[in-house]
């Protein structure tokens, strides 16, 4: 699994705040859009919300002792900004940092390497009644919060993350309004982006910390096609999906393609002197999360509507494309999408690369005698991390992999409905019984694996 690379990959496995933490009105916590958005009737697959999730804020040791028995060198985690900044500006809330604090603790104490994400879309509902993403002043807040953040735990966590996934925030939440806050307006979307670069990059400045990174959900986007309109809508898609991110960070500008589809991205009262070169090189790691590839092609009329096809505005007459085989979530399983991004943003980035979060939605989980037999979700996850090693292999400087997700959760705008845990999660009662899945003991034994070693302490230090 080393391929050519001279240390261990790190092996590991995710989590999100709002997605597993539940107890969303507890000391001192205030509400999020997704808990607005969640409440809007039909948003969210059979009304499910994050209220109660899979309780971890109450069982914070029982699910560290589950990573503990993964065996793996490191947990990724979120920080809710709702509970530490319950107003999302202003008075910082010491119990929500408590909770995190004794987190961090506990993965410590087991040997496990904390690894913090700062935003997982769970935005303080105050900032989004002030405007949310496409204003200036909620990049200025989040500055304020990850420094309150970094101040309780920078001393013991070494791998820092800004966001998550800021595609899904901006053009999912602000352009396809599938995801909080729902909003259907392409242009505020665009908006959203610059402001969660910038948010990243000034945050970045702020923790002074040598280890802060981004993860993006980058994709390779193939065009179903060479036809010049098949061409032209990729080109579009790859803008928004991938270049609007690396360009700023790795260059410090937008593109020609991007700013055709985005022509705000070129506005000086968005874009103002500065911004661009504090972004140029502030990320000191990208995070890739993967799961499929993108498959654009000008529209023919005759293609079955696809969730993320409001989430590139700009970009006309866009269909895309699934083919098969695909995970009970609808996405297409393709591990050569993974090895081909992490061949190409190694070249584009030359930065250490983490896979932070790689994992599959399968359904029909049931505990039969105390097991679950989850045979595809394995076939998966060693497909694709046999991408990896090809990846290493030809050079890419890839530390980590964290299998998406440790235990099934609240998957969004899909409910509890989608299931990508190593651990099943009883909903049937209140207790919420966790029981390990087959992948999860699969998951154990590469972890265990001799010829492995041991990920290296720091996912991300030089
Ligand atoms: O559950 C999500 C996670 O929050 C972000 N990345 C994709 C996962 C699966 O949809």
């Amino acid at each position: 699994m080393t391929g050519s690379s001279p240390r261990p990959l790190s092996l590991g496995v995710a989590t999100a705040s709002y997605q597993i933490e539940g107890a969303v009105a507890e000391d001192g916590r205030g509400p999020s859009i997704w808990d607005t958005f969640a409440a809007r009737p039909g948003a969210v697959r059979g009304g499910d919300d994050g209220t109660h999730a899979c309780d971890s804020y109450h069982r914070l040791d029982d699910d560290v002792a589950l990573v503990r028995d993964l065996g793996v060198d490191a947990y990724r985690f979120s920080v809710a900004w709702p509970r530490v900044q319950p107003e999302g500006t202003g008075r910082i809330e010491p119990r929500g940092l408590d909770y995190y604090e004794r987190l961090v603790d506990r993965l410590l104490a087991e040997g496990i390497e904390p690894v913090a994400t700062l935003y997982h879309w769970d935005l303080p509902q105050p900032l989004e009644d002030a405007g949310g993403w496409p204003e200036r002043r909620t990049a200025e807040a989040f500055v304020d919060y990850a420094r309150a953040v970094h101040d309780r735990l920078g001393d013991r966590v070494t791998s820092w993350a800004t966001h998550n996934e800021p595609w899904c925030a901006a053009y999912l939440g602000y352009a396809a309004g599938v995801h909080a806050p729902g909003r259907q307006e392409g242009e505020a979307a665009h908006r959203a982006a610059h402001h969660l670069v910038l948010s990243h990059a000034w945050a970045a400045e702020a923790l002074g910390d040598a280890h802060t990174g981004i993860v993006l959900n980058l994709a390779p986007v193939w065009a179903e096609s060479d036809d010049p309109g098949d061409l032209a809508v990729a080109d579009g898609v790859d803008a928004i999906r991938n270049r609007v991110w690396l360009d700023p960070l790795v260059d410090g500008a937008y593109d020609e393609g991007l700013l055709r589809v985005a022509p705000v991205l070129a506005d000086p009262g968005l874009v103002r002197p500065g911004d661009l070169e504090a972004a140029r090189g502030s990320a000191a790691w990208l995070g890739i999360n993967y799961y499929t590839p993108v498959r654009p092609r000008r529209a023919r009329g005759d293609a079955p509507p696809h969730p993320e096809q409001g989430a590139f505005p700009g970009v006309a007459d866009l269909d895309l494309v699934v083919r098969e085989p695909r995970t009970d979530i609808g996405w297409e399983v393709e591990p050569r999408g993974l090895e081909e991004l992490l061949v190409r943003t190694h070249e584009r980035t030359g930065l250490p690369l983490v896979i932070t979060e790689n994992g599959a939605a399968y359904a029909d989980q049931v505990v039969v005698d105390g097991r679950v037999e989850d045979a595809d979700r394995i076939a998966y996850v060693r497909d694709h991390l046999a991408a990896v090693a090809r990846a290493r292999a030809a050079g890419a400087d890839v530390r980590g992999y964290f299998v998406w997700t440790l235990m099934d959760n609240f998957e969004w705008a899909e409910g509890y409905a989608k299931t990508f845990g190593l651990v099943h999660v009883d909903r049937s009662s209140p207790s919420l019984t966790r029981t390990p899945k087959a992948s999860f003991h699969w998951f154990a034994e590469q972890v265990a694996a001799p010829a492995r070693g041991r990920g290296a302490a720091g996912l991300v230090s030089p």
